[in-house]
């Protein structure tokens, strides 16, 4: 598939224009960086296993009703989706107090909360991504109180759904971040549509019985190789063999490369079923 002009260089991804208006190729770097980008590394593995299971999980999400920007997963380090405006809020979900939570409030870790919390957070990367309230979304312009509803009811379906696959896998979803984006279709209707990406960058997962973090944690604390425990949340959901990918410290291309179009043309069959389902709004 053709890809078109780089049109912005992230962390974690590169996006570029894709074959049709209003598409972009989603690359996933081997990059991990941490704390606003202060830790930087290059881990080999990474895009490829990030890739594999976004792809994985934003099917999954579609076909429970979630509308979502996957389109395709191209090869093993890019995937095809739809080209949202993003809004420019990280919506965080916790299950169990860590990470932020815990540094900001002093709740100790592996605290099981009450019920599941949201939070908000600019994003922002020149302020560090700070906390911010529901108001200050509205009054800044962020978001308006139709798009925060949406957000927040397709985040608790997310989170009750993850819940149980990771459950069923021996994981525990601790937290995780979702990004959203704005499409609007040619009657000038709006959708909010979830984006960006879902992987242990950006969940915390932990091994139910050894309590094990097989997250992004091992990258910002060092706690361990990061593609190890990658590959272990890709071999538990099914996507690659129990052997890994990996090959003396390399991905395994070929092997990588037949980890793509599995689920392409059922994601592709959703996708449109979800469009239509979901609530348009006039702009
Ligand atoms: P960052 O921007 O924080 O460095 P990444 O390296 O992950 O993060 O870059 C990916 C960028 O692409 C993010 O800024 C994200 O908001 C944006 N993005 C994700 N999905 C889409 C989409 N469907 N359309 C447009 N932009 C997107
Ligand atoms: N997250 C937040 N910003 C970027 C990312 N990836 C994710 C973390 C964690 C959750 O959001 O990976 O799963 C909460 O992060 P924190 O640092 O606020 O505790
Ligand atoms: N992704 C952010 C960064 O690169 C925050 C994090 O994941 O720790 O700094």
């Amino acid at each position: 598939m053709a890809r078109g002009k780089k049109i912005y260089e992230g962390k974690a991804k590169t996006l570029y224009e894709g074959p049709e208006p209003g598409t972009i190729i989603q690359y996933f770097k081997d990059d991990a960086t941490a704390f606003n980008g202060e830790k930087h590394a290059s881990i080999a593995g990474k895009g490829v296993l990030n890739n594999r299971i976004s792809a994985h999980l934003m099917t999954q999400l579609e076909s429970i009703g979630v509308p979502t920007h996957f389109m395709k997963q191209v090869n093993m380090r890019e995937q095809l989706v739809r080209k949202v405006e993003i809004i420019p809020i990280e919506l965080v979900m916790r299950n169990i107090a860590a990470g932020s939570l815990c540094k900001r409030l002093g709740v100790k870790e592996g605290t099981v909360l009450s019920r599941p919390l949201v939070e908000y957070y600019y994003k922002d990367d020149s302020l560090g991504d700070p906390l911010v309230g529901e108001d200050h979304c509205m009054v800044m312009g962020w978001a308006d109180p139709y798009e925060l509803e949406e957000m927040v009811n397709m985040a608790w379906r997310i989170n009750d759904y993850l819940n149980g696959l990771f459950a069923g896998i021996g994981l525990r979803l601790v937290d995780f971040k979702l990004e959203f984006g704005r499409v609007w279709d040619e009657d000038g209707n709006l959708y909010v549509l979830l984006a960006d990406e879902i992987c242990p960058d950006t969940c915390r997962l932990w091994d139910t019985k050894t309590g094990e973090k097989m997250d992004k944690d091992r990258f910002r604390f060092d706690l361990g190789d990061l593609v190890e425990g990658y590959q272990y949340v890709a071999e538990k959901l099914g996507l690659i063999p129990e052997s890994g990918i990996m090959q003396d410290g390399s991905v395994d291309e070929k092997l990588a490369e037949k980890l793509s179009n599995i689920e392409n043309e059922l994601a592709s069959a959703r996708k449109l079923r979800s469009i239509n389902k979901a609530k348009p709004r006039k702009a």
